[in-house]
């Protein structure tokens, strides 16, 4: 793995701290802590990472919940179309279609090789997109907002897919390095 953050540095929250805020438009709004997404049904995945820049981690497993569980608890109104992410280093975004998001391959992840997701890499929790590239998977995952238009992340304010299925997106010679 390299280590990428947009931002020189972002505070460290653990079980104490940690709020992951789901909101816009579903039903119930909520504010989940870490001790309450541990008690969520947990899924395990083991995939490839690949960054799109290249760089690839074989057979990584990750685990969390699966985001379609929380947008169910939620209650997804009529009209949502999107889901938008926030973290807490204050910068990063990312954004999912509501059909992608739901896919049964889409966490969040709370353990990365079978332990707690570290600082380094967006713990205590991060997104884990399993079908597109890495930068979908946003570190320090702060918030969840369903929206109705699907919003372009950090990235892809510059240039990159956000539709960013792995082998099929990013023709990439005219992109900045993710
Ligand atoms: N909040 C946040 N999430 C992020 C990034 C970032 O800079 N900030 N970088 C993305 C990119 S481009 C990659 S390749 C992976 C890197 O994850 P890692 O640092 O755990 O290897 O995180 C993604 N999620
Ligand atoms: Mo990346």
């Amino acid at each position: 793995f390299r280590y990428y953050s947009v931002v020189a540095s972002v505070p460290t929250r653990d079980a104490d701290t940690y709020t992951l805020t789901v909101d816009g438009l579903v039903e119930r709004p909520g504010r989940y802590r870490l001790a309450d997404l541990r008690a969520m049904p947990q899924r395990r995945i083991v995939r490839d990472v690949q960054c799109v820049t290249g760089w690839r981690v074989p057979d990584t497993p990750f685990e969390g919940v699966p985001l379609a569980h929380l947008l169910d608890a939620a209650g997804v109104t009529a009209g949502a179309r999107a889901v938008r992410f926030s973290c807490f280093d204050g910068e990063y975004t990312e954004s999912l279609t509501l059909e992608q998001a739901r896919r049964d391959d889409v966490l969040v992840a709370l353990k990365l090789q079978d332990a707690p997701i570290s600082h380094a890499h967006g713990g205590p929790v991060r997104l884990y997109v399993a079908p597109m590239y890495f930068y979908k998977s946003a570190k320090w995952l702060s918030g969840i907002t369903v929206t109705d238009t699907v919003r372009p992340g950090y990235w892809e304010e510059l240039g990159y897919d956000t539709d960013a299925w792995v082998g099929r997106s990013n023709g990439r010679d005219d992109a900045p390095t993710a």
